[in-house]
């Protein structure tokens, strides 16, 4: 009985704040920009263990991978996260592409079409998220339709969005072109591979937790 009066309390409660309990962190963003890297390095962090593979050939993710209950510690605050890490996004996905990186043509053309099902997976999921870290390559340039799309997907159904300008370690990397594409968002400047930034980064996920719509 008074299991049932319990679960009768949870129900009502978890229907009162729809975010109760861990928040849904998603990693975003166009293929090789370091999505992985960064939600590994996340994890590594906290639990010890990694999400998933890395590679130079893009489109190395292909199916969205999950990572329960892991506790994010900022300056003695800690919140529980379920990170979601998405295949990247793309508007053509060309099976020639992979044969540059001596992927095989078969091996490639079942890349292809993985890579465009797995597009199609991170879509879908975009509505689940609470909080959207949208993943760049601070190296190339903001402005293209896949970074305009997810934003304006995010922006439609008021998910909060922070981007994470990854790759500061390369020459080539320009902030002030990243800040000056999104001048209405947080961004912050990291590099996943080399554990750069990363308090910065944690302090604005804390800070954009703090967005997620009850
Ligand atoms: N120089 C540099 N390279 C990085 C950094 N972060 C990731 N990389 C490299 O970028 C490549 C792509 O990294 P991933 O983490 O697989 O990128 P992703 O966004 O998950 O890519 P998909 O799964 O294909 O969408 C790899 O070769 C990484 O080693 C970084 O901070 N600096
Ligand atoms: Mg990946």
């Amino acid at each position: 009985m008074v299991k049932v009066i319990t679960n009768f309390f949870k129900r009502i409660f978890s229907s009162l704040f729809k975010n109760v309990g861990d928040v849904k962190l998603g990693f975003y963003g166009p293929p090789n920009a370091g999505k992985t890297s960064l939600a590994n390095r996340v994890c590594k962090d906290f639990t010890g263990e990694e999400m998933g593979n890395v590679s130079k050939v893009p489109h190395e993710t292909r199916n969205v991978q999950f990572k329960e209950k892991v506790e994010i510690e900022y300056k003695g605050k800690k919140m529980t996260f379920k990170m979601i890490d998405t295949p990247g996004i793309a508007t053509k996905i060309d099976y020639e592409d992979f044969l540059k990186y001596k992927v095989n043509k078969k091996d490639a053309k079942s890349r292809a079409k993985e890579a465009t099902q797995g597009i199609v997976e991170s879509i879908k999921w975009l509505d689940d998220m609470d909080i959207v870290v949208i993943v760049l390559d601070a190296s190339e340039n903001p402005y293209n339709q896949v970074n305009i799309t997810i934003i304006g997907n995010l922006v439609a159904r008021k998910i909060p969005v922070l981007i994470a300008a990854n790759k500061i370690d390369l020459k080539k990397a320009d902030m002030k072109k990243i800040e000056a594409a999104f001048p209405e968002y947080d961004v912050v400047g990291i590099s996943a591979k080399k554990g750069k930034n990363l308090e910065e980064f944690y302090e604005s996920v804390f800070k954009l937790s703090k967005k997620i719509k009850k």
